[in-house]
């Protein structure tokens, strides 16, 4: 079967996944979930027995529903090793999973539609308020990202080297959403300059928000 890709365009957590699907030549079909249409469809029953958490994105290449992007990435690493997304060392995929996981488990989490939701229904957060929640959390993670980069001998063009890997994956969608939030990035030079070499190929630009919206 044609693997299925649960999908929104805005998602950062999918937009990982679909860099990964291209530069490993993988043809999907992508679903739409719409995270804002009819209260959200990730709540409805339908969704919601593909990802008991009610996220996207979730894969499902006719082996049954795989949630969580990182889950994801390394089930495609394993199934389609090539364009490998991690090095070839133990000691250079700690570090690329680490740069990962402080995009996916330290910033992302944070800044989760759902949690933007609560802080208004809650604790009455105003939409100026929320963002500056957002602009918060993403420039603290970002800066941690930054020192990361800066420790590292290989940091350009990519966070290890000549070649993309699942370190970028995490930063890249993670720099669109900031640029959408209206954060200022001057103070992380090596995570720009890396957006944009990425942002230059396709597979990248092609996976992108703007490039996946679905047509009116
Ligand atoms: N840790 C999960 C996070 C997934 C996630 O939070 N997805 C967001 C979109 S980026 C979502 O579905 N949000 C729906 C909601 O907050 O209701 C992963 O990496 O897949």
């Amino acid at each position: 079967m044609e693997p299925i890709l649960y999908d929104y365009f805005r998602s950062s957590a999918a937009f990982r996944v679909r860099i990964a699907l291209r530069l490993k030549g993988v043809d999907y079909a992508a679903r739409e979930v719409h995270l804002l249409r009819d209260g959200g469809e990730q709540h409805g029953d339908a969704y919601r027995s593909v990802s008991p958490a009610e996220l996207v994105p979730a894969y499902d290449d006719g082996t049954g529903p795989i949630t969580q992007s990182l889950a994801i990435l390394e089930y495609l690493e394993e199934t389609r090793p090539l364009p490998p997304l991690l090095p070839a060392t133990p000691r250079e995929r700690a570090f690329v999973r680490s740069v990962a996981l402080s995009v996916a488990c330290d910033i992302h989490p944070l800044c989760n539609l759902r949690v933007q939701q609560q802080l208004g229904a809650a604790f009455g957060a105003s939409e100026d308020a929320r963002v500056a929640w957002l602009r918060h959390w993403i420039a603290l993670g970002l800066r941690a990202v930054e020192a990361m980069l800066a420790g590292h001998p290989r940091s350009s063009p990519f966070a290890h080297g000549d070649l993309p890997t699942m370190a970028d994956l995490c930063i890249v969608p993670q720099v669109t959403n900031a640029l959408r939030f209206g954060c200022d990035l001057t103070f992380v030079p090596l995570i720009t300059a890396l957006y944009e070499h990425a942002m230059s190929l396709p597979a990248f630009a092609l996976s992108a928000p703007d490039a996946c919206a679905p047509s009116l």
